[in-house]
């Protein structure tokens, strides 16, 4: 499908095409995102043109109302009930977003100038659109093969440079639940986001579509309703569409203030829409407020309030701003693309979030053993360095899975190297670590130093050769400046440097053979703006507008705009780089070590997920940090990018003992989780803290160990139905209006409640339990809840817990490395619904071969409780399992000691049953897992 869509563009291209294909065959999942390598480029174009500022005629004079508040303000329109400038503040749609505008200049540009009091500055705009602004009209419709399509012209030209007069607009009602609206130039092909997204199920006849949209045709716009209750999803009619050559704007109502997305930003999970704005454009930033990060996520999703949800992706990659305000609404605003929306219905926020990663791709099967712990730092300055943080992790019994090691293994900083003195043995390292059953992972940064002699650095002399570099505007090798000093950037969306990429990797990989590989700096990051050389002086550069950024300018700690990849400018693709590098990267290693491949990414956009995880960058080492690493880690959730996590015990600055077993507990609940920590900071392995703290941290991870077949069976619900890992509240509870905006506690899929200490000093907490029955993981403690919060105790040695009635958790008895693991006793946690029942599942398979689900080459086990008893169900047994057993079993909510407990029909005579908490354990069990299994409790 997606291969015709592409082969109806250039045939130059065929090539190009035919070997990305190729490339694309070894990849798992040909659903989603296939790179395409087809498109025509419409630059903006590189003069600067200007254009009289028009007046509209049909607006009304405004300059004699000096507005003082809120109330004359209403007196001001009862006097003239048709106003064009009388919308209240809070419907004001900003027309002075580029500059702050004198009022004649505002009414010069057709809009309303109505001053506020000073008390709301900040806040409302005092120039802003009327109803009457100008905009573009719409010509009837005409049936396509999608849908529907009609044109649109603008007869005045608007404000901005550029005006693109005359638009198409698509309409495609895609799935009942999906609608997708695409606005461009049908004269003239501008930038799309050069990745397909999936056919559309049925091109005609949606059965019973959860929405309606109607069309207003002059000024155009349209209104998205909820077809159940009417309500109105998305109006644009509440301000003009712009579309110009670098700026393309769109406003929407919202149906409610709930608004969750936008990322990536250092937020709580749903947004302020106190005049707030949000930036999306790939920076090296560590995480603060008000910043634009690593990652774009053009994706919003919005509780209606009353349980249902309903979602909106822009699928477009060019910087973007988007303007909350509290009417509520947002306006959008893009310097380049097309305006490419889609709509999910939902109607309830998990289908929200399945129905988005149907259009980005649903998340890659990590290997098993990138569950445990993984330990990192900067500054690990020798393999002996390394080999002695793995030697004391072991004597002082934590976990660990994965040993990592930053830029210091490299020569010089060189990729694709080591350094000849320090990590000299580095393969020898990396061969004792896996007779350990450990892995390794390290740091790769895309840029590749352009300085060495000619003849001794292969990556840099053949990617010349190759030409896989970025180009600046005159055709040469843009040279920026990372850690090597000055270095090219390779241009993932040239196939000639996804095979080069791949011969780096296979190379590197002969003589050390890492495991995963851990993408850094790939936003990407420079420390010379723009170039060695600065950049040209263009619209590109400095386009007419350019978003509340940091550094204020495109290129700032990044590349030139008009540095020149295989598929458009870097302006078009640079917030792709992360995304782009990340295929390559994964593709590489599938094909060097032909299993799942193990890749995480500081950069992100759209489509991530499928392909790598996620770290949350710099965080700092202290306690706000820490709280809000919980909305990252569940928006990252949202965005389809399960595989997630911040640096626990934090990144920047010297962590504490206190903070960093804090970190740790949470962190043993973050779906990755990686304890890193910057150069100049204090130790913070967890063997460096005294005896009490070992003890809390070594519990965490061992519990995190017990539970990681719960886990993995989440991860592959995440791969085959999208289902969330890391879950928000209001997810899993949707009409249950306290969880709508709880970001300091979270589930792990529907059945475990995480309630972490995420304030100094606390040894206990106050923690909302949801309604329903629950129980403490650590003693099957019961609480029953009308949907209320509790306060817990929770001493240095404790997170606490709860596992859901209902539901059963299949665990196994921790070891130091996942591979001991895998070979121990399994054991599951039944907890009982107040009607006595309880249902759960575990998803087995070896842990790292290419897709076991595809090709069959796994187990599923279906688990369920009821009448005192508890039976297993093998539904699939391909592998894996031979030889594992069932060797406890703990169950929550049994109202009375057992008389006798039976397996299998045979008496067990190792049980205890605690009365004060109602649970009863069974012990000494040797059930073989590949047999179906009955547990008889007889009260
Ligand atoms: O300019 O490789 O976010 O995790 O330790 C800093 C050194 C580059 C930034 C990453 C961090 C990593 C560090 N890197």
């Amino acid at each position: 499908m997606t291969r015709h869509i592409c082969l109806t563009l250039c045939l130059s291209c065929l090539s190009i095409l035919l070997t990305v294909l190729a490339v694309w065959d070894h990849l798992p999942d040909h659903r989603i995102l296939h790179i395409r390598t087809s498109d025509t480029d419409r630059e903006p174009t590189a003069t600067k043109v200007t254009r009289e500022l028009s007046v509209s005629p049909s607006l009304l004079d405004v300059t004699n109302f000096s507005i003082k508040s809120h109330s004359v303000f209403r007196s001001y329109r009862r006097v003239r009930s048709v106003t064009e400038c009388s919308a209240t503040p809070e419907k004001r749609f900003d027309c002075a977003r580029d500059r702050a505008l004198s009022r004649a200049e505002c009414q010069s540009r057709g809009c309303c100038y109505v001053p506020l009091p000073a008390d709301l500055s900040g806040g409302p705009p005092w120039c802003f659109y009327p109803p009457s602004y100008p905009g573009y009209t719409m010509g009837p419709f005409v049936p396509t093969s999608k849908g529907r399509a009609a044109n649109l012209t603008r007869p005045k030209p608007s404000f901005l440079p550029r005006d693109i007069t005359a638009l198409r607009l698509e309409v495609a009602e895609e799935t009942s639940s999906r609608l997708h609206i695409t606005l461009k130039d049908p004269s003239f092909p501008r930038y799309e986001v050069p990745l397909s997204p999936p056919p559309s199920e049925q091109s005609s006849g949606i059965k019973n579509p959860l929405y309606d949209i109607k069309f207003h045709s002059d000024p155009f716009g349209f209104v998205v309703r909820r077809k159940s209750n009417g309500r109105v999803l998305l109006d644009t009619t509440v301000a003009p569409l712009l579309f110009a050559d670098q700026y393309l704007q769109m406003s929407t109502s919202l149906p409610s203030p709930l608004i969750s997305g936008l990322g990536e930003h250092y937020t709580p999970i749903t947004l302020d829409l106190n005049w707030t704005s949000v930036t999306l454009w790939n920076k090296d930033m560590a995480p603060h407020s008000d910043a634009n990060l690593y990652g774009s996520h053009p994706f919003w999703l919005v509780q209606e309030g009353d349980g249902l949800a309903h979602g909106a992706f822009l699928f477009n990659s060019n910087a973007m701003e988007v303007v909350l305000q509290p009417m509520p609404a947002l306006t959008i605003v893009s310097l380049g693309g097309i305006l490419d929306l889609y709509v999910f219905l939902g109607p309830d926020p998990e289908s929200v979030v399945r129905q988005y990663q149907e259009v980005i791709g649903y998340p890659m099967m990590p290997p098993y053993w990138a569950l445990g712990f993984h330990l990192c730092r900067w500054g690990y300055r020798s393999t002996n360095e390394t080999r002695s943080v793995v030697q004391r992790m072991h004597e002082a019994n934590f976990p660990l899975d994965v040993q990592w090691n930053d830029l210091d293994y490299a020569n010089k900083r060189r990729v694709f190297t080591f350094d000849p003195v320090q990590f000299g043995d580095l393969p020898e390292m990396v061969q004792e670590f896996h007779q350990k059953g450990m892995r390794y992972v390290l740091i790769l940064d895309p840029g590749i130093s352009s300085t060495a002699q000619p003849g001794s650095y292969w990556p840099y002399d053949e990617g010349l050769r190759r030409g896989v570099f970025i180009k600046n505007s005159t055709g040469h090798t843009l040279i920026g400046k990372v850690w090597p000093g000055p270095t090219a950037f390779p241009d993932f969306t040239n196939p000639e440097a996804v095979h080069w990429w791949e011969e780096c990797i296979r190379d590197f990989h002969a003589k050390v053979p890492v495991d995963g590989l851990w993408i850094d700096m790939n936003e990407p990051a420079s420390f010379v703006h723009g170039s060695v050389d600065g950049c040209p002086d263009t619209d590109l550069e400095k386009p007419p507008y350019v978003p509340d950024i940091i550094g204020s300018q495109l290129s700032f700690g990044t590349l030139c705009m008009s540095g020149q990849q295989n598929l458009s400018t870097h302006y078009n693709l640079h917030n792709l780089y992360g995304l782009t590098e990340a295929i390559a990267t994964y593709s590489a290693l599938l094909k060097v070590r032909g299993s799942r491949p193990f890749v995480l990414s500081r950069s992100s956009f759209p489509g991530l997920g499928r392909f790598s995880g996620h770290w949350t960058g710099d965080v700092r080492s202290d306690w706000e940090q820490l709280r809000y690493s919980v909305p990252a880690v569940l928006l990252f959730g949202l965005f389809g990018v399960p595989l997630v996590g911040a640096d626990v015990c934090g990144f920047g600055g010297d962590t504490n003992e206190e903070l960093c077993v804090r970190w740790t507990q949470l962190g043993a609940f973050y779906p990755f989780m990686r304890n890193h920590n910057d150069r100049p900071n204090a130790p913070q392995e967890p063997f460096v803290f005294s005896q009490e703290a070992q003890a809390a941290m070594r519990s965490a991870l061992l519990l995190r160990y017990s539970l990681l077949p719960f886990l993995y069976t989440l991860f592959h619900r995440a791969h085959t139905s999208a289902d969330t890992v890391a879950r928000p509240l209001f997810l899993e509870f949707p009409t249950d209006d306290n969880s709508r905006t709880i970001d300091r506690q979270f589930l792990w899929g529907s059945s475990l409640l995480i309630s972490p200490v995420l304030e100094q000093g606390s040894v206990e907490l106050s923690a909302y339990v949801p309604p329903g029955m629950w129980y403490s993981l650590h003693d099957g403690q019961p609480c029953h809840s009308k949907g209320q919060y509790f306060t817990l105790s929770a001493p240095l040695d404790t997170i606490n817990i709860h596992v859901r009635g209902g539901h059963i958790l299949p665990q196994q008895e921790p070891a130091l490395t996942t591979t001991a693991a895998r070979s121990n006793p399994f054991s599951l946690t039944v907890a009982l619904s107040n009607e006595g029942w309880a249902s759960g599942e575990l998803y087995w398979d070896d842990g790292d071969s290419l897709d076991t689900y595809e090709r069959g080459d796994y187990s599923h086990i279906l688990f369920t409780a009821g009448q005192s008893r508890l039976v297993s169900d093998p539904v699939v047994l391909n592998g894996a399992l031979d030889g594992l057993i069932l060797g406890n079993l703990r169950v929550f909510g049994v109202p009375s000691s057992p008389k006798a407990v039976l397996a299998n029909g045979e008496i067990v005579t190792d049980f205890t049953y605690q009365s004060t908490t109602m649970s009863l354990t069974v012990a000494s069990l040797s059930l073989p897992m590949t047999e179906e299994f009955t547990v008889q409790w007889i009260l």
